[in-house]
């Protein structure tokens, strides 16, 4: 196999584009690649993003407070074409240094706060608005602590059980083996909660729950990386299953999962059109 027989040099330079479908968008470096400011509406929140599961993490979100009646959560949403390269304009990486959506511009108060990673995203605005959070300390730490492990896990599952399944240019047995093995687990870890639990943090829905469901979701439907739900063997996880099916049936759930969604781009519920690219 040709991958076995690489030998890394001394150094590793960056001397050619390393293939599959994002090779000529992805660099080493960092730092605004083109000179080109991002618009701004009349909402006091101004997301800019694309329907990808960290995106609609944030979509969902703002769908629900404004469901829950706060009208102060009203917000325009831009589309970001990752695949165009918009995450390298100026007016982006002024929000997000990291090239990465979803980016919020919070235009709510005197001066606008920029936030980015879509947990900080979330729990920004939960705070501000006291929605979707637990209040009393177990709660709290509890809510916290689900969506700071979707945060830690998501790249496992995407930047590498989906890249290396469905995205790299050749099929690495190790790299596939190590990344089903590790989606699994975490499948495992929420279906175990979920059979004590109705929702991640107790009792309540919290965004938690909304930041893990844009992801499992997906994958649970099969609706990921090349319909790997039959790989995954996803319908072992019943208890996640009930969970999709009460939190999917929400209609501010279904609203935010329809925002910043391209045409062309994301046209299918399936395989590339509903996941990231690298995740961070
Ligand atoms: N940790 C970040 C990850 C965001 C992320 O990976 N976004 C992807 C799309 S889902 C992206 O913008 N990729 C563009 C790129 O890699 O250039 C978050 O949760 O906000």
């Amino acid at each position: 196999m040709a991958d076995a027989e690489y030998t890394p040099p001394k150094v590793w330079t960056w001397n050619k584009e390393n293939g599959g479908p994002f090779a000529s968008i992805n660099r080493p470096t960092a730092g605004a690649q083109t000179e080109r400011e991002l618009p701004v509406g009349e909402h006091p929140f101004q997301l800019y993003s694309l329907g990808t599961p960290n995106g609609q993490k944030v979509t969902i979100l703002f769908e629900e407070l404004l469901a829950a009646g706060h009208s102060g959560a009203e917000y325009d949403a831009w589309l970001i074409n990752i695949r165009d390269g918009d995450q390298f304009g100026s007016g982006f990486v002024a929000i997000n240094p990291n090239s990465k959506i979803p980016a919020l511009l919070d235009r709510s108060g005197p001066e606008p706060i920029r936030v980015f990673e879509s947990g900080a995203i979330l729990l920004h605005l939960a705070e501000k608005f006291g929605a979707f959070i637990p209040t009393d300390p177990r709660g709290r730490a509890e809510c916290l602590s689900w969506l700071m492990w979707q945060m830690g896990s998501a790249p496992l599952i995407g930047g590498g059980f989906g890249h290396f399944y469905a995205y790299a240019p050749i099929k690495i047995e190790y790299a596939i083996d190590r990344y089903s093995m590790e989606t699994k687990r975490l499948f495992s870890v929420a279906d175990n909660r979920l059979a004590e639990s109705r929702f991640l943090a107790g009792d309540d829905y919290t965004i938690a729950d909304m930041a893990v469901y844009a992801w499992f979701g997906l994958l649970y439907r099969g609706l990921a990386y090349n319909d790997a739900g039959e790989f995954l063997s996803m319908h072992e996880y019943t208890n996640v299953g009930r969970w999709v099916e009460e939190i999917g049936a929400r209609p501010a759930v279904k609203r935010g999962q329809k925002v910043n969604v391209a045409t062309g781009l994301r046209e299918r519920h399936s395989a590339a059109d509903f996941d990231s690219l690298e995740t961070a």
